[in-house]
Order: C-alpha cells, then sequence, then structure tokens
C-alpha cells in the first residue's frame, strides 16, 4: 500500500471522472479532551489543506461508547473537539464538521462490514491489543470491532484520503482490505479505496513523562499530556516536569527519546528540519529547549484553547453548523448505504 507523507499534487485532488473535489475524512474519539498529539498528529494537518477537498471532520461519539464513559463528560468532550476543530481554522462553509451518530447510516455500514470481517484481522489489530490488555477480563465487544465502525465511517463516504496519526495506519489499511473485499464479493464498485496521509513529523507525539509511549488523551496521569484546555502556566509548568535524557547535550539520538520528542514537537510546529534545530541548541542546556518548546506550544494552542471556549459559550451558532452538516452528510451516506443494500439483496424502505 503506498502512504502518502506529501500532500498529492493539486491536478489529483479532483476525481477525474466526474471532476469533482476529491474526498478527505478524518476523525478524533471523544474519549477525552483532545491533546497535543491529536493536534499535530491530526488536527494540524487537516488544516494544512482541507481547502482543496470535499472534506468530512466528526467527532466519533459512538466510538468513544468502547469503553465505560460519564454521560455528561461524554457530552462536552464530543462538543469541545468540534469547537477545536472550527478554533483551529477548518471553515464549516468548507468542510462538513458533525457528530457521528447523527449520520445513523455509520452504525448500519458498520454492521453489515461486520459480516464480512474476520476475527483473526481484528485479533491482529495492535491497538486492540494494548486496549484489551488494560480492561482486564472481561473485554468489551465494542473494543473489538472499534476498526469495522472506523471503515464504515470511512467507505460510506467514498473517501479518498484519510489523515491521521502514525498509530491509525493498520486501521486504515483493515478498511482497505475490507473495501477491497467487498467490492470483490458483489462484482461492482461498492466502496472507493481510501489512503491514508501520515504526517512525515508528528505522527507520533510521546508522553512527556514516558517518551516511550504515545501522548494518550486517556493516559491517567495528567503530566504525561498537553491538553487543549490546559492554561498557558499549566503547560510550561509540563514541560518543565518532562522527563528527558542523561547527558546534557541536544542531539536527535533515537538513545535519547525525550529530547526527540521535545524536538518533533517544535518541528511539527515550525515546519523547520530537525537538524537546523539542534544546530541551534549547540551549547545550549535541556532547560531551554523545555523552556522554548514550551513557548511554542502555548503561542500555537493558546488561541485554540481561548477560541474554542468563546464557540462553546455561543452553542446556538455551533449547533447550527452541526445539524446542517449531518443532514448534508447524510445525503451522501445514503447514497452508499443504497448501492450497498441492494447489492446484498437488502431492500431498500421506502422515503
Ligand atoms: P485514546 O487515549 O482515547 O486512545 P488518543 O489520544 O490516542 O485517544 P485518538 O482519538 O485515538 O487519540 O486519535 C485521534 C487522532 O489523533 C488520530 O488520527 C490519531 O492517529 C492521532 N493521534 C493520537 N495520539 C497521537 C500522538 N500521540 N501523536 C500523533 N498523533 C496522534
Ligand atoms: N479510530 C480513530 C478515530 C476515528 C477515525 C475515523 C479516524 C474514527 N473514525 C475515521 C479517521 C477516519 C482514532 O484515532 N482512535
Amino acid at each position: 500500500m503506498s502512504i502518502s507523507t506529501t500532500v498529492p499534487a493539486p491536478n489529483s485532488k479532483m476525481n477525474s471522472e466526474s471532476n469533482t473535489k476529491k474526498v478527505m475524512l478524518s476523525a478524533v474519539t471523544p474519549s477525552n479532551t483532545l491533546t497535543l498529539g491529536n493536534y499535530l498528529g491530526a488536527l494540524k494537518n487537516w488544516v494544512g489543506f482541507y481547502e482543496n477537498y470535499d472534506c468530512y471532520f466528526f467527532s466519533v461519539d459512538l466510538h468513544a461508547l468502547t469503553a465505560r464513559q460519564d454521560p455528561k463528560a461524554l457530552l462536552d468532550h464530543t462538543l469541545r473537539a468540534l469547537a477545536n476543530y472550527l478554533a483551529a481554522g477548518i471553515d464549516p462553509k468548507k468542510a462538513k464538521l458533525f457528530i457521528q451518530s447523527h449520520v445513523r447510516q455509520h452504525a448500519e455500514l458498520s454492521w453489515i462490514l461486520t459480516c464480512h470481517a474476520y476475527m483473526g484481522e481484528l485479533s491482529r489489530m495492535t491497538q486492540f491489543k494494548d486496549k484489551s490488555s488494560k480492561q482486564g477480563q472481561n473485554i468489551g465487544c465494542g473494543i473489538f470491532s472499534y476498526p469495522i465502525l472506523m471503515a464504515a465511517d470511512i467507505l460510506l463516504y467514498q473517501t479518498d484520503l484519510v489523515p491521521v496519526g502514525e498509530d491509525q495506519k493498520q486501521h486504515v489499511e483493515l478498511t482497505r482490505d475490507l473495501a477491497l473485499r467487498m467490492n470483490h464479493l458483489y462484482d461492482t464498485e461498492l466502496f472507493k479505496i481510501p489512503e491514508p496521509f501520515i504526517a512525515p513529523v508528528g505522527a507520533r507525539i510521546m508522553s512527556l513523562q514516558n517518551p516511550l509511549a504515545k501522548m494518550s488523551k486517556s493516559d491517567t496521569d495528567p503530566n504525561a499530556s498537553i491538553f487543549l484546555t490546559d492554561s498557558n502556566d499549566q503547560i510550561v509548568k509540563k514541560f518543565k516536569k518532562a522527563v528527558t535524557d542523561s547527558g546534557t547535550e541536544i542531539t536527535d539520538d533515537p538513545a535519547k527519546p525525550g529530547v526527540k520528542n521535545l524536538l518533533t514537537i517544535q518541528s511539527a510546529i515550525t515546519k523547520k528540519p530537525i537538524a537546523e534545530l539542534v544546530e541551534g541548541y549547540r551549547g545550549k542546556m535541556y532547560g531551554h529547549l523545555k523552556l522554548e518548546t514550551a513557548e511554542m506550544v502555548v503561542a500555537e494552542i493558546g488561541p485554540i484553547r481561548d477560541k474554542s471556549n468563546q464557540i462553546l459559550s455561543e452553542q446556538t451558532e455551533l449547533m447550527k453548523i452541526l445539524r446542517e452538516a449531518a443532514q448534508a452528510a447524510s445525503v451522501q451516506a445514503e447514497l452508499t448505504t443504497t448501492k450497498v443494500r441492494e447489492a446484498l439483496g437488502l431492500l431498500s424502505p421506502a422515503r
């Protein structure tokens, strides 16, 4: 499979047959407040090149149910994620921003795909292995079939490109396998075969407390992750406490994962190559690196936090955006599900 690490050339953004824009789609699970990892690995890339695509960006509330959620917190996180998308720079006139459960076809297609997926392929998903090992004896079925719902999200809209962080590559590969299987079984092009877009830098931001583990919004150590709700002071404090490595020299060395993580964060924000950043730190101490990284992060995500709070305080406008986008997304979703129902011998209901 070819993995895009550069944005496709402008002339490839059109579907040649229909002369319409290609489709870009992505989502974040509202299992907690979004982190700097979600921002640099996902959101920042969406913002970077969404304007030339027909875009679907949503908050996957049904995915969040794979772990027990406090209902009020789930609602807050679902809306805050969408406010973050807007605050990060996505124009709701140019992209559809909505809540997954508002488009019922996601759940419907997910069931149909479930009946075409294999236990073996799902048990090989590394995220399933990681997450199920933390759930003790009663492992939820949702955590097992989670990638199928993600495949439904993607395939419903005949998606071309899926910008995600490194950890989601395997799920997009499974999506491709399911799409190819269905197209072959029913001898018709039910689904487009999507490609992941993994940014060359920032696709895997590590925990500030354990630079060998991914920064994750469900990490129980509050100092491990920078949240998009953190105050400027909290951001600076967390970076000051960040685990670095033995030694004093600032180099791009796999044996210094803590230092490398801070350089990666800077590189993802400034777009400067890590080698150039390292040059600028010659003769400087880890303390400089931590403080300057904190300042860059404050400058990058501080305005997004403030704008998100403002959007959430005027919820009528947000609700209008979500309602209209869900209606528009439902039209495309229904076209795909009707095609699938016909191919499988399911009678579509009269509308
Ligand atoms: P959870 O802790 O609930 O599993 P998460 O923080 O891992 O959540 P997801 O909702 O699974 O985040 O991911 C949303 C998007 O952010 C995906 O595209 C994912 O690849 C990306 N992403 C998540 N964590 C990171 C990270 N540490 N670095 C870069 N990208 C990330
Ligand atoms: N599983 C993804 C979130 C997700 C997603 C999607 C990402 C759900 N549906 C569709 C891209 C496209 C995750 O990051 N945990």
